[in-house]
C-alpha cells in the first residue's frame, strides 16, 4: 500500500478553461505547507478566507480554507485553494505545494484516504462514482441512496443478526451439557429465513436497478424501407440517420441515447433484414440480429397493417405499426404501436417502453441494487443461506456456526468491512484525480 503519511495535492475541478479552479491537499504537512505561500492564512477552519497565492511565476489573489483533522473529507487535515480557472494558474499552484513537500495525489486517494480513516465505507465511495457518472436523474438517485449509506445500513443490520446467531451457536457448542442445541438450532433456521428473504428482496431490485443506471437498450429492427431510420430520428428529435426510400441505405448499427422523463433510452437503428448478395449489407444484417439479441426489448417495425410476423428472437418485442399517416382513419391493429415517423409524434413508443420496464417506479423505490459487485455479494451470500439452511436440518451445529460466518463475511464485501485490498484499490481507482 501506498505511504499514507505524506500529504497530498490534486486539482479536484475539472481541466480546462473554467471559472475557478479547486486544488485540494490532504496530509500531516497540509497546513504548514499552506501557510508558506498563502497569507494571510485563515485563522479558523471551515471559513473561506481572500489572500494571495505566492507562486514561482506570479502572485494569484485566491481563497483559501481549512479543515482540521477529524473533521474533514479524507479525516487528515485538509486545505482547498479556490483560484482563477484555467490550465496555467492551477499548475503553478500545484507545482508551489509540490515544491513545499506535497506530492502527487493518485486517482481517488483522496477519497479511499476517507475509507481508511473511516470517513466513508465501499458503498458510499461506489455511490460518489455513481453520483458523478450520472447522467439521468435516477441514475443519480440511486447513487445518492448508496451515499446515504443505506444499502450499508441494511447489510450491517443483516449483519448483526448472523452475529447474534452465531454467538448462540457457539455458547450451545462450548456448553454442551446446558442441552442448548435444539432451541439454538430453531433460532438460528428463523434468522437464516429472514436473511434469504431480505437478500432476494434486494437481489430482486437490480432489474429496476439496471434501468436507473445504464437506461434501456432498444433495437430497432424490421423490413428495409419500412421506416426505421425515421422512427429513430422522430425518438430522438433530431435528424441523426439517413432516410431515404432507397432500400438498404442504413448498413452498419446506429446508436444514439435520449432521456425520457429520468430515464436514458438506448436506441439502435439497424440494416433493413432481406436476402442480400451484398456483403456490406449481409454484414449489415448480421449485425442488426446480434442488436436485437442483446438489446432489453425489440421494436419490430413494420409498414403492413396485415404483417402479424414475429420478430425471431428471445428478447421481448413491440410490433410498431409505422406510416399510419398514409390512410385517411389510422387501420386498427391491436397488438401494435400505430405511428407515424414522419408526423414525429412517437411518444407513444416512448411511454408504452418507459410502463413496460416499470421505470415509473424508480422514483418512489427507497433503494435498487445498480452495481454489478454489489449483486454478486448479495447472490453468493443468498446461497451460503440457502445452504446453511439445509445444514441446519443434516449438518452439526458447528457446520452451521461456519456457514453463518461466511455470510456474514460475503456481506462485509459490500461495506468493505471484510473486503481485500484489491477490492479497495480497484474501487478507488474509478475515481478522478483530485477526488
Ligand atoms: N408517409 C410516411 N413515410 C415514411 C414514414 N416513415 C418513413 N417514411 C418514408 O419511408 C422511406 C424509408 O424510410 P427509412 O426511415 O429510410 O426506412 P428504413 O429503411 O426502415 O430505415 C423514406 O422515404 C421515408 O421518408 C412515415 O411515417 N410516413
Ligand atoms: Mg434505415
Amino acid at each position: 500500500m501506498r505511504d499514507m503519511t505524506n500529504t497530498i495535492v490534486a486539482l479536484s475541478t475539472a481541466r480546462g478553461r473554467a471559472a475557478i479552479a479547486v486544488i485540494r491537499m490532504s496530509g500531516d504537512d497540509a497546513i504548514s505547507i499552506a501557510k508558506k505561500f498563502f497569507s494571510p492564512f485563515p485563522a479558523q477552519p471551515n471559513m473561506l478566507k481572500v489572500g494571495k497565492l505566492h507562486t514561482q511565476y506570479f502572485d494569484e489573489q485566491a481563497m483559501c480554507v481549512y479543515f482540521r483533522a477529524p473533521h474533514s473529507y479524507t479525516g487528515e487535515d485538509t486545505v482547498e485553494f479556490h483560484c482563477h480557472g484555467g490550465t496555467a494558474v492551477s499548475q503553478a499552484v500545484i507545482e508551489q505545494c509540490l515544491l513545499c513537500g506535497a506530492v502527487m495525489a493518485q486517482n481517488g486517494e483522496f477519497s479511499k484516504r476517507a475509507f481508511i480513516n473511516g470517513k466513508q465505507n465501499l458503498t458510499n465511495a461506489e455511490g460518489i462514482i455513481e453520483m458523478i457518472d450520472a447522467e439521468t436523474a435516477s441514475a443519480a438517485k440511486a447513487g445518492a441512496n448508496l451515499l446515504e449509506n443505506k444499502l450499508g445500513c441494511e447489510i450491517v443490520a443483516l449483519q448483526d443478526k448472523l452475529l447474534d446467531a452465531t454467538a448462540s451457536c457457539e455458547a450451545a457448542l462450548d456448553y454442551p451439557e446446558e442441552d442448548l442445541e435444539l432451541p439454538t438450532v430453531q433460532t438460528v433456521k428463523q434468522v437464516l429465513q429472514d436473511t434469504r428473504r431480505q437478500l432476494s428482496a434486494l437481489i430482486a431490485t437490480s432489474t429496476l436497478g439496471k434501468v436507473a443506471k445504464y437506461g434501456i437498450d432498444v433495437a430497432i429492427v424490421g423490413a428495409p424501407n419500412v421506416g426505421k431510420s425515421s422512427l429513430l430520428n422522430a425518438l430522438l428529435g433530431c435528424d441523426r440517420a439517413i432516410v431515404s426510400d432507397i432500400r438498404g441505405t442504413t448498413r452498419d448499427t446506429l446508436s444514439e441515447s435520449v432521456n425520457y422523463r429520468d430515464i436514458k433510452f438506448n436506441f439502435v437503428d439497424t440494416a433493413g433484414l432481406q436476402d442480400t448478395a451484398d456483403q456490406i449489407e449481409a454484414e449489415g444484417i448480421k449485425r442488426a440480429r446480434k442488436a436485437a439479441d442483446s438489446a432489453d426489448v425489440v421494436l419490430h417495425v413494420t409498414d403492413d397493417p396485415n404483417d402479424r410476423s414475429v420478430y425471431p428472437t428471445i428478447r421481448p418485442q413491440v410490433r410498431i405499426y409505422n406510416k399510419c399517416d398514409l390512410y385517411d382513419s389510422a387501420p386498427c391493429c391491436v397488438d401494435s404501436l400505430v405511428v407515424s415517423a414522419k408526423s414525429g409524434d412517437v411518444e407513444i413508443i416512448k411511454q408504452t417502453l418507459y410502463d413496460m420496464f416499470s421505470a415509473g417506479e424508480i422514483e418512489n423505490s427507497d433503494l435498487l441494487i445498480t452495481n454489478e459487485r454489489h449483486l454478486s455479494c448479495l447472490q453468493r451470500a443468498e446461497k451460503q443461506t440457502a445452504q446453511t439452511l439445509a445444514d441446519c436440518e443434516s449438518a452439526t451445529l458447528d457446520v452451521v456456526a461456519d456457514g453463518l460466518r461466511q455470510i456474514w463475511s460475503t456481506l462485509g464485501e459490500i461495506t468493505g468491512s471484510n473486503a481485500g485490498e484489491d477490492i479497495i484499490n480497484r474501487i478507488y481507482s474509478k475515481f478522478c484525480l483530485g477526488k
